[in-house]
């Protein structure tokens, strides 16, 4: 009898002494709201940057990084980067979650950042090249009323935005998600911080009937006032039960939504079936999302048309590229997560992904604060309602370390709800 021989096992070569991970540094600052990022520098000084905010927990972050991820990644090769996420994510056993894989985004964006650097082009070519000339891009318009709220929409249109997100205040609510909590025409603006800064979360309350009797109404006003061709979009940030979204999806359709989001808390992805069973309105989910698990029902149901995730929050370029890929297959396009509480690292990371992707479907906008973009220098632009994340090798995103310093942490929780009977309410 012969035997027939089994393979060695083989070992990957050892990285190239430039390519080596020669430091990995965590850093926290504070340009106006907090900021985790992760630099990683090779054995012949090439930089890497990436995002590992996560807003309200962001130490956690930090500590997850630089006690658990950092030893493990010097001496590692820079270049291999789905080896290094297959690692990170599989090696500490304990799976998924916002704080394990926004530290495992960090390290897989800041490599990207290297490898497009070392290559000498900006990320989005590494990706496939630039699908379209730019990304279309949506801003936040709010009102405390009515006259108000147009208002902010005008003031978007001027800015440049072609798609706006609109959110108003309810009467017999006191403080509503989304809404600018000072005039637009005074200089207030939704953009820069929706967290107050506070040692506990600020309390808000909240009443689902008497927004779902306000809603519509406010949509047919907005609509007959800038016509049937721009794109709304609207943020129900998780406050309904299934039957109730349902309702509103099916309330707003004559008002032509670009999309609603979060119309309901999604961790029960099959709650989606029942709103999809009512409403054509177009839904969107997936900013708390942190994995392609998440989206799994979602995804192959089509009880979606667009994914939220964020570079940042979703474990990096590497695994939203993965989940973009996945939802391409059922037509759903994207429509990434783009508060300020993203970086402009994740959002440049975002920019390069979307440019490269055949389904990119929207971007959302919120304009980093001039303090924020002192620290990190982005070469991405945003001209006639596009963006386009620039031509430089990279990410396009330099980090300021003097003007870091200036900004140190500062603890800042994000508001929750409750009822007026007192029950604590999704926010
Ligand atoms: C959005 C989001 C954000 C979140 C914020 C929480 O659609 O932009 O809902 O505004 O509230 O990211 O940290
Ligand atoms: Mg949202």
């Amino acid at each position: 009898m012969s035997t027939t021989p089994l393979a060695e096992p083989i070992a990957a070569p050892a990285p190239h002494e430039r390519d080596t991970i020669a430091a990995a540094e965590v850093l926290v600052t504070s340009p106006d709201r907090n900021f985790v990022t992760l630099r990683i520098t090779t054995g012949d000084g090439l930089v890497g940057l990436g995002d590992a905010t996560l807003n309200g927990r962001e130490l956690a972050v930090a500590s997850y990084l630089r006690d658990h991820v950092v030893p493990l990644l010097v001496g590692r090769d820079a270049q291999r980067i789905e080896d290094t996420w297959q690692f990170l994510y599989r090696s500490a056993y304990w799976r998924r979650g916002p704080v394990t894989m926004a530290a495992i985004a960090a390290v897989d964006t800041a490599l990207w950042d290297v490898k497009a650097r070392r290559a000498g082009m900006p990320l989005y070519q590494l990706l496939g090249g630039a699908s379209r000339g730019g990304l279309l891009a949506y801003g936040h318009a709010s009102g405390r009323d009515v006259p108000e709220l147009l208002d902010s929409v005008r003031r978007h249109l001027d800015e440049g935005f072609r798609a706006i997100r609109v959110q108003t205040s309810v009467p017999g609510v006191r403080t509503v998600y989304g809404v600018a909590s000072q005039p637009t025409s005074t200089g207030g603006r939704y953009d820069y911080e929706p967290a107050q800064r506070a040692l506990v979360p600020v309390e808000e309350d909240w009443d689902t009937r008497a927004y779902l009797r306000h809603v519509p109404g406010v949509f047919e006003t907005v609509r007959n006032e800038f016509g049937p061709a721009l794109p709304l979009l609207h943020d129900g940030h998780h406050r309904m039960r299934p039957i109730e979204a349902a309702r509103l999806g099916k309330a707003l359709e004559p008002y032509d939504l670009f999309w609603l989001e979060d119309c309901t808390p999604a961790e029960n992805q099959e709650a989606l079936r029942l709103v999809r069973q009512h409403t054509t309105t177009p839904l969107a989910i997936g900013e708390v999302f942190n994995t392609a698990w998440d989206y799994q029902t979602l995804l192959r149901e089509q009880l979606i048309d667009y994914v939220r995730g964020s570079v940042t929050h979703t474990g990096g370029v590497t695994a939203l590229r993965k989940i973009a890929d996945q939802a391409a297959v059922y037509q759903i396009r994207t429509g990434f997560h783009g508060p300020t509480d993203i970086s402009p690292v994740g959002m440049a990371a975002a920019l390069h992904l979307g440019l490269a992707l055949h389904n990119f479907g929207i971007q959302e906008l919120m304009p980093h604060s001039p303090r924020t973009l002192e620290v990190f220098r982005t070469s991405s632009t945003f001209t006639g309602g596009y963006l386009h994340p620039g031509d430089e090798p990279g990410l396009g995103v330099t980090y300021d370390d003097e003007a870091a310093a200036a900004h140190p942490y500062e603890p800042a929780y994000l508001p929750y709800a409750r009822l007026h009977d007192g029950t604590v309410h999704d926010w």
